[in-house]
């Protein structure tokens, strides 16, 4: 008796606690659960599924429309120059690019007078531009709170590790087309009605982008018409008002 005691009492200890943290676990998660996001996005974009999958994961039950995001983005009021990949709708808030769950759930809580949330562009680091293939680089961004009125203030700041991006020599080379250096890709669908094309590129220096499938807005959409569905290509990307554009895009040469 003496010696089970002290055995004993932590162990209930522990026990006590367990059960208070599954129950919270499950109040938190019943919460979530309740709560449910529209994400508009385009059925080629990766990094718009995984960062789907990011919020699925936290707890949000998440409903998907792969027809863009463009049109929701304008209808819904986030400003272009505010842009990302996908534009999703949460609890009378507009989510914009690679939210982290995390702020969604603290909007959500705080329920601020505001548009909603977003993180312009497509940072290395945020959610779902976190894969094996970024070799755990982080780039610095911001979470912004969004008024109607389209004037921003930083809702969360993240910070980064830039010593990950000179170590592995990806580093940002100028946007001027003289010097733009060309990408490869695998062509995965076109449409030329919107102007836009869906590549599985490889890496884009001067964008500081890994390997992976994205959808480009082109600038001259007439290249499109030499192109076809799987045939491989180069191509130059700049980044403008959190959009992707190819500059120009051309068969491989063989
Ligand atoms: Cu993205």
């Amino acid at each position: 008796m003496k010696n089970t005691l002290p055995i004993t009492l932590p162990r209930r200890h522990w026990l006590a606690t367990a059960a208070v943290l599954a129950l919270t676990g499950f109040e938190r998660t019943a919460l979530a659960q309740a709560t449910t996001l529209q994400v508009w996005k385009d059925p080629n974009c990766g990094c718009c599924q995984l960062w789907v999958e990011h919020l699925q994961a936290s707890g949000f039950k998440v409903e998907v429309r792969d027809v863009g995001n463009t049109a929701a983005r304008k209808r819904l009021g986030m400003p272009e120059q505010l842009g990302s990949c996908h534009t999703a709708s949460v609890g009378g808030y507009v989510i914009e690019g690679h939210v982290p769950a995390a702020d969604i759930h603290r909007l959500l809580k705080e329920r601020p007078a505001a548009l909603g949330l977003s993180v312009p562009g497509m940072p290395i680091g945020s959610p779902g531009m976190d894969g094996p293939e970024y070799k755990g680089r982080k780039d610095a961004y911001d979470v912004l709170l969004v008024q109607k009125d389209g004037s921003t203030k930083s809702f969360q700041h993240y910070p980064g590790l830039r010593r990950m991006a000179q170590r592995d020599g990806l580093q940002r080379v100028s946007d001027d087309a003289a010097v733009l250096p060309w990408a490869s890709a695998e062509v995965r669908r076109i449409d030329k009605a919107a102007g836009k094309v869906a590549l599985k590129h490889g890496e884009i220096k001067n964008l500081d982008m890994p390997p992976m499938s994205m959808v480009f807005q082109v600038k001259d959409p007439s290249q499109l018409d030499a192109l076809q569905v799987g045939q491989k290509v180069r191509f130059q990307a700049v980044q403008d008002k959190g959009a992707y554009w190819v500059l120009k895009i051309e068969a491989a040469a063989l």
